[in-house]
């Protein structure tokens, strides 16, 4: 997108602020001398662009230029606030402490971190330049979001100057374990700095963790699951003065965007002229990374001068295509890279080319968007080899791109993309052997597979594609800013949730009472903060008995509202799907009121099955009855009619797919009982003669179903549809115990009532179900639901 900038009113305000190190924009000066700015293709200003189109916005950040004071100005919905470098901040700020302290620290210290106390001095000093032109920039009670390593510290500085502000934090890169984190000598600073925000967002489940676990040794600040307790409230309730929520928020692309851009005519013409360009090798492989030490490129270049020198590759068939764009040129350990790749580059050409074709393809520069789709559809293996990355957002491209299904993915595990692409290869870069074959495997995939892998992970992207990424992050700080409204009204109650275990260092503020007022059972706190610190999490709940109080007749059975609330909270958290697995049908379900939009909705005890992710193309269990099935239901039906006639109360229900005979409205208990044994015991009979009968017991019902499956297929099914991750499943009822069996290890399994069973927690009843979920609800976002 290119646009004139216009000038704009000096101050500049707005509700909503984002803050980054550089403007979103670069300036372009024509021929005639005549300067315009265009929007950079950046990921950041697309995950915008639908907040500032809703909200407007003012961006504050660097322009780019050293030594230049530029007065505000717009570029289309956008209004730009600069905020001047000069040369000095731009190499100790900038180079210094940003990009060869923090970048290299953060990533596992793959190069050795400089600790110069200038750099600091004026690292804090740029921050509060920032910080300040934030502050002017924000209306009363705005929201402001800071971006990334080089701002940490204005979220502190900006809540000392205008504590009416809403205050969000995301690090782009990944947080280390402590161990690393320890040596920054200005660790606790740096902290204090970030935990100055309400929402502090991070690219993995893990990252997270590191940071509360580092707050918690270096600022003595608890944490309750993703909410970290910041200081003592002044009342002297013994609670914190407030909360910050710390959690996940893995980035993500404009992936219809890029898939748009690939099935165009020209990009797809000018992947099949690259092909042509490199001689038409049988295979392709493409790595695309700004040049730098954290994305493994020497590894890579490794991998593939071995596969050459030991034969496996024949240097005539597949081509590397190595895009190097360049990065922070002026790092002494930038240049040192450069050197050795270059170098390395030189010397594989050098042992195993022809005078007709080079085997690695060497592109130090940067490309248009078109040409980077064309690349992606060109190659046969995008190799992702990072040594650690945030999140790998290239890697997530080329899914985007793939509208054929071809083309196979390597993958580092040290990406923050490998917690939700876990279709591709993946490997450990450090690991040349486990490398060498992770490559080998890719370029010999079979197209079925590479279809099957490539479609799974599309799935992933195009679901949690770069607005849902926006709108998740910007629905948590939302309920921080409520949330704190409320904790400041004078009546509201004090206190907070139990910490978390403490690892000894910090241990203040242990003993606040729940924010949420419910009493769970011991152990049962415990495992909902592990679950709800799971990068992903599928929350499964049966319905009548758990979510809905047992009543009369099933007709009047009602959700209780603050379950309800719960799941609905939880539906809206990233990484966390919602299912109700359910004996009645999908219609019934729906009919008592539940909501059920963005929810997995499993009926009849698996037979029926919406809502899954890509379920508008191919259903995953087909919806109507086949011969077969309509031939036992009707045998069925004549069965339990029969029973149910001339018996006042006794009436039969029909489902898609099973026949409920009900002995609750019967007056006498042992009348009931009588009626569904009996019916139970010619079922029986029905189910030797026919099969294909699945018969269940119940409270007062018997029932069969004419598809032979149960809760726990269903539970299974839902879950491969779904990426990896933790599942809770919550039940009253016997047929419930067959989705605790489905249950992995890390799952939970939740009992309501005395009956016996394999789970290994027990609730008592709907009641304590809703105040576990508003719990869980509670952990994950921060949102508290009154009981
Ligand atoms: C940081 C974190 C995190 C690259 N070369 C060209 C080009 N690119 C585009 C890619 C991609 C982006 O740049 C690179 O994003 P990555 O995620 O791969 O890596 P970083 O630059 O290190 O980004 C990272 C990210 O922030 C977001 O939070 O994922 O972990 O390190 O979009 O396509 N784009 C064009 N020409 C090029 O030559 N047009």
């Amino acid at each position: 997108m290119s646009e004139s900038a216009a000038r704009v009113e000096n101050p500049v305000r707005s509700a909503f602020v984002v803050v980054s190190n550089r403007l979103p924009v670069d300036r372009v000066t024509e021929p005639d001398g005549s300067v315009r700015w265009r929007t950079s293709p950046g990921g950041l200003v697309t995950a915008m662009e639908p907040v500032v189109r809703d909200l407007g916005c003012v961006w504050v950040g660097w322009p780019g230029s050293i030594d230049e004071e530029l007065e505000p100005f717009a570029v289309g919905a956008m209004r730009l606030r600069p905020v001047a470098l000069s040369a000095k901040d731009f190499a100790e700020y900038y180079e210094g402490c940003s990009n060869d302290t923090f970048w290299p620290l953060y990533h596992d210290v793959i190069s050795p971190p400089g600790y110069h106390r200038e750099w600091w001095d004026r690292y804090v000093a740029v921050n509060r330049r920032f910080a300040e032109a934030a502050a002017e920039a924000a209306e009363p009670g705005a929201t402001v979001w800071v971006h990334d390593y080089q701002l940490q510290l204005v979220p502190a500085m900006l809540r000392e100057l205008r504590p009416d502000l809403v205050i969000a934090f995301f690090l782009h890169i990944p947080f280390p374990a402590h161990g690393l984190f320890g040596q920054l000598p200005w660790r606790r600073q740096v902290l204090e700095g970030i935990i100055g925000a309400d929402v502090v967002g991070f690219q993995r489940v893990a990252d997270a963790a590191n940071f509360r676990s580092a707050v918690r040794r270096y600022v003595g600040a608890p944490s309750n699951g993703n909410r970290i307790l910041v200081g003592d409230a002044p009342d002297g309730s013994g609670g914190p003065e407030r909360h910050v929520l710390a959690q996940e928020f893995p980035i993500s692309i404009d992936a219809a965007e890029f898939a748009a851009l690939a099935a165009s005519e020209s990009v797809q013409r000018r992947a099949r002229e690259i092909r042509a360009e490199l001689g038409d090798p049988k295979r392709v492989i493409l790595g695309v990374d700004r040049l730098d030490y954290t994305k493994g490129i020497r590894h890579r270049l490794k991998a593939f001068s071995e596969l050459l020198q030991d034969g496996e590759i024949d240097p005539a068939e597949v081509t590397l295509v190595q895009v190097a764009s360049p990065s922070r040129e002026r790092v002494e350990a930038y240049q040192h890279l450069r050197d050795e790749i270059e170098v390395t580059v030189g010397r594989i050409n050098g042992d195993f080319g022809t005078i007709g074709h080079s085997p690695v393809v060497y592109l130090h520069r940067g490309y248009p968007r078109e040409e980077m789709a064309a690349l992606y559809l060109a190659a046969d293996v995008l190799a992702v080899t990072a040594l650690r990355d945030g999140m790998n957002l290239v890697a997530k491209e080329y899914a985007a791109c793939r509208f054929d299904e071809r083309g196979a993915l390597v993958l580092s595990e040290f990406a923050g993309a490998a917690d939700e692409l876990r279709r591709a290869v993946l490997v450990n870069p450090h690991d040349i052997n486990g490398l060498k074959a992770g490559i080998g495997a890719a370029l010999r995939m079979p197209e079925a597979e590479q279809r099957q892998r490539m479609r799974a992970m599309r799935k992933v992207v195009f679901r949690n594609d770069v607005a849902r990424w926006s709108s998740d992050f910007l629905r948590s700080v939302e309920g921080a800013a409520a949330q704190r409204i409320l904790a400041e009204a004078p009546e509201a109650p004090a206190g907070d949730g139990a910490p978390e275990p403490d690892d000894g260092i910090g241990a203040a503020n242990q003993a606040h009472p729940p924010t949420t007022p419910i009493f769970l059972p011991t152990g049962l706190d415990a495992v909902l903060r592990r679950l709800a610190a799971e990068a992903r999490l599928l929350v499964a709940c049966d319905f009548d008995g758990t979510l809905a109080p047992i009543v009369p007749h099933p007709d009047q059975a009602r959700i209780l509202p603050r379950a309800e609330q719960a799941l609905s909270v939880l539906q809206n958290a990233p990484g966390v799907d919602v299912a109700i697995v359910s004996g009645r049908s999908i219609a019934d379900l729906r009919a008592t009121g539940l909501r059920t939009d963005g929810r997995i909705l499993s009926g009849s005890h698996g037979a029926e099955l919406v809502g899954l992710p890509g379920d508008e193309q191919v259903p995953t269990v087909s919806a109507t009855r086949t011969p077969d099935e309509d031939l036992r239901y009707e045998r069925v039906r004549q069965l339990f009619e029969r029973h149910a006639a001339g018996r006042p109360g006794a009436w039969v229900e029909q489902k898609p797919f099973g026949l409920v005979l009900h002995g609750r409205g019967v007056a006498e208990l042992a009348e009931a009982e009588a009626m569904l044994a009996a019916a139970a015991a010619e079922a029986e009979d029905l189910r030797e003669q026919l099969g294909g009968l699945r018969l269940r017991g119940g409270k007062l019902v018997t029932e069969a179903s004419v598809r032979d499956t149960d809760k726990g297929v269903a539970l299974h099914t839902i879950r491969t549809a779904l990426p990896e991750g933790s599942a809770v499943m919550i039940g009253d009822d016997d047929t419930d115990e067959d989705a605790f069996r489905a249950l992995e290890s890390g799952d939970a399994a939740i009992r309501v009532g005395t009956a016996p069973s394999v789970a290994e927690f027990r609730v008592a009843d709907p009641e304590e179900v809703a105040a576990m979920l508003a719990r869980l609800a509670e952990l994950r976002t921060g949102v508290v639901i009154g009981s």
